[in-house]
């Protein structure tokens, strides 16, 4: 269901991506379109992480960051604001694991585990990911997913050619330039 909760807030978490145009910008307007809906609060955002393609090689590097929210929207709802987030920044949409000017995904929202149509969280893919789980990291390494911490889970793998930017964590708010030089 969409709308709004009737509930406190649930600790919600998200992963931001792209490696099309300047990532860092729309990566910044997503989390500042977040924070401004209603119900919603960024409440932590990672540094600014280069990551190198993953599922298919032969495309540029992606940015890739994790931001901790607080909403009021259910799941349904806040997925709803992800994808016009997407729409808004012109995401075109070509190839699976393809080049891409945003990805705004829901990675963990509170303690739910939700299977539906277009929306699966924990998200699927998460834990076989360091490009998710190394910004996350930073902002929440004893979060538990599927039973085991997010810095226990990414130092169990692979994160070779994953670099955080010094970009601090304030990057994505008005004003504050972080596209880093490609
Ligand atoms: N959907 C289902 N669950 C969710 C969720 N928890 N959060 C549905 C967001 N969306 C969810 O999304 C297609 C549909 O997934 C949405 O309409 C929504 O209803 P999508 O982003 O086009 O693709 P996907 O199914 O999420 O695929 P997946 O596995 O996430 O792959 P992507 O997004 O195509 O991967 N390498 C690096 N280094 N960094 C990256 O960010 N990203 C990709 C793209 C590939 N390689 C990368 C990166
Ligand atoms: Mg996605």
């Amino acid at each position: 269901m969409s709308g709004r909760n009737n509930s406190r807030a649930s600790a919600v978490f998200v992963s931001l991506g792209g490696n099309l145009g300047d990532p860092a910008a729309s990566m910044g307007k997503s989390l500042r379109m977040l924070d401004e809906d209603a119900g919603t609060t960024v409440v932590r955002v990672s540094s600014l992480y280069r990551t190198p393609p993953w599922g298919k090689t032969d495309q540029p590097d992606f940015l890739n960051a994790a931001a901790e929210l607080s909403t009021t929207l259910a799941p349904r709802g806040l997925l709803d604001l992800c994808l016009e987030i997407e729409r808004r920044l012109k995401r075109v949409r070509e190839e699976r694991w393809g080049p891409r000017l945003i990805d705004v995904d829901i990675l963990v929202f509170g303690d739910r585990a939700i299977h539906e149509v277009g929306l699966d969280v924990p998200h699927p893919r998460m834990l076989e990911r360091a490009f998710v789980l190394a910004p996350l990291a930073e902002i929440a390494p004893g979060l538990i997913v599927a039973g085991r911490s997010v810095s226990e889970r990414l130092a169990a793998m692979d994160a070779a050619g994953i670099e955080r930017l010094p970009t601090g964590q304030g990057w994505w708010r008005a004003g504050n330039s972080a596209s880093p030089a490609a």
